[in-house]
């Protein structure tokens, strides 16, 4: 058994877990947010037979997709007289940033 982490986009999140429902893959999602970003996400645990691996990624590719965020820079510490011009930076995020690890032990108690 693999247990797969898949941090997917808050947008992408409700069809991916539903797309996994319906091929029979449950799911729990967890609220979480990007280091980088700071920006909410979504990180999805997903228990799946050896087997089955590969129709979970199936499911996630097809529904997450990449997008343009923007960071906005800190401004520095500006000396007197001089001026900051706060342009926000892009940033592609996704699809999805997924783990995939063995199950040493899986039990519903
Ligand atoms: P964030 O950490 O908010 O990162 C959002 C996007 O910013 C990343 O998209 C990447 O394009 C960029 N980015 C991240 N760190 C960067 C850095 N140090 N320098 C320049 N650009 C940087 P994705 O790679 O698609 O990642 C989306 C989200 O997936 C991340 O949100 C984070 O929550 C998670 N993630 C990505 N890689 C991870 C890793 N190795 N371990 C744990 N979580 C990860």
């Amino acid at each position: 058994m693999k247990l797969i982490l898949a941090v997917v986009q808050g947008e992408d999140a409700g069809q991916t877990v539903q797309a996994l429902n319906r091929v029979g893959i449950s799911v729990t999602r967890f609220a979480s947010s990007g280091g980088f970003l700071q920006q909410g996400n979504v990180t999805l645990m997903i228990g799946v037979d050896d087997e089955r691996v590969e129709d979970a990624l199936e499911v996630i590719r097809r529904n997450c997709r990449e997008r343009s965020r923007y960071l906005n820079p800190m401004p520095p510490v500006a000396e007197p007289g001089e001026m900051f011009m706060p342009f926000p930076v892009e940033v592609q995020v996704g699809g999805a940033t997924v783990f995939v690890l063995d199950v040493e032990q899986f039990e519903k108690l």
